[in-house]
């Protein structure tokens, strides 16, 4: 074992602040505390969704469905996506954390109705999008049922993977083995419980692609083709044929291709939507696309 072991809890937790202790990349913009930091409005912009958020796998489960449901004919699901720098701390406005009190993108504003509707937690705005359209939660009370299982078997598991996994393994400053091996152990579990799932259905809840997808994919399709935390090879990630061959055919997903753009600051510039107002914001040719960007 690599940690420390001379850390003993005093009686009464103390907070350092951001700059002392716990300034891991993610951490350090954290407090004990819960609220608006600062007086700001957000933006509004024309269509009947305003989401507020930035491409992480939770930012992403809810540009995908958009892009979905416009794939699929819905016009009426058009959006303007507005990019929130959680590094910079943009999620502690007094605008943002009126749409979403945790302070945490993905946040919705559903203006589609007679009064704004707020939405915040990836699997919420998921399930309003899916009832709201009448797409990708089937409407059969067992389908319905397994899709649910998994859209919250995902919310519950992502601490584990995010929080837990990604945070000791990549962002935590010094490296401990005791948690590493913890998240470790049980992101490879559930790697192949999806693993196991997937032997016998095309996609997460049977043979039809729903929001358990939506919601899964960013995290563990993004996971197993390499792009999460750089943990592919460290995983294993090729011994889960199964979630692999999920993870590739929607990937492919035309989609899913833009979804996953919307809101991007990072990788490669032409994967890059820093906001996302009209269809046509993605044929932008990249020096066009530079000189919107926020
Ligand atoms: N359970 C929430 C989690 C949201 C969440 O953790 N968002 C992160 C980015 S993926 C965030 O905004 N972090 C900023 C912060 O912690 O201040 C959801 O699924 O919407």
């Amino acid at each position: 074992m690599h940690e420390s072991t001379d850390y003993h809890p005093d009686d009464l937790w103390i907070w350092k602040g951001p700059e002392d202790g716990n300034g891991g990349t993610w951490a350090k913009i954290n407090a004990p505390t819960a609220g608006a930091r600062f007086e700001r409005d957000m933006p509004t912009g024309k269509h009947p969704f305003q989401l507020y958020s930035l491409a992480t796998p939770n930012g992403q489960k809810v540009t995908i469905m958009f892009e979905e449901l416009l794939n699929a004919g819905y016009a009426k699901a058009e959006y303007d996506a507005h990019l929130i720098r959680i590094a910079e701390q943009d999620q502690f406005s007094s605008g943002f954390v009126a749409v979403n009190p945790n302070a945490k993108i993905p946040a919705l504003i559903d203006v589609s109705g007679d009064n704004p509707i707020r939405v915040f937690e990836s699997g919420a705005i998921l399930l309003h999008l899916a009832e709201k359209f009448g797409e990708f939660l089937p409407t059969c009370p067992e389908a319905r049922a397994e899709t649910l299982s998994w859209l919250f078997w995902q919310m519950g598991s992502g601490g584990y993977l995010g929080g837990g996994f990604g945070h000791f393994y990549k962002y935590a400053p010094r490296k401990f083995e005791y948690a590493i091996d913890r998240y470790t152990m049980e992101v490879k579990r559930q790697l192949d419980l999806l693993n196991q799932q997937l032997e016998s259905y095309r996609f997460i809840s049977g043979n039809q692609y729903t929001i358990a997808d939506i919601a899964i994919w960013p995290w563990y399709g993004n996971l197993i083709l390499g792009a999460l935390y750089d943990a592919a090879a460290f995983l294993d990630a090729s011994s889960y044929r199964n979630v692999r061959r999920w993870a590739e055919e929607i990937f492919k997903r035309p989609a899913v291709q833009r979804g996953r753009m919307v809101n991007r600051i990072s990788g490669p510039l032409e994967e890059q939507l820093h906001e996302r107002h009209e269809p046509s914001d993605f044929d932008l040719k990249t020096a066009d696309k530079l000189a919107k960007m926020t």
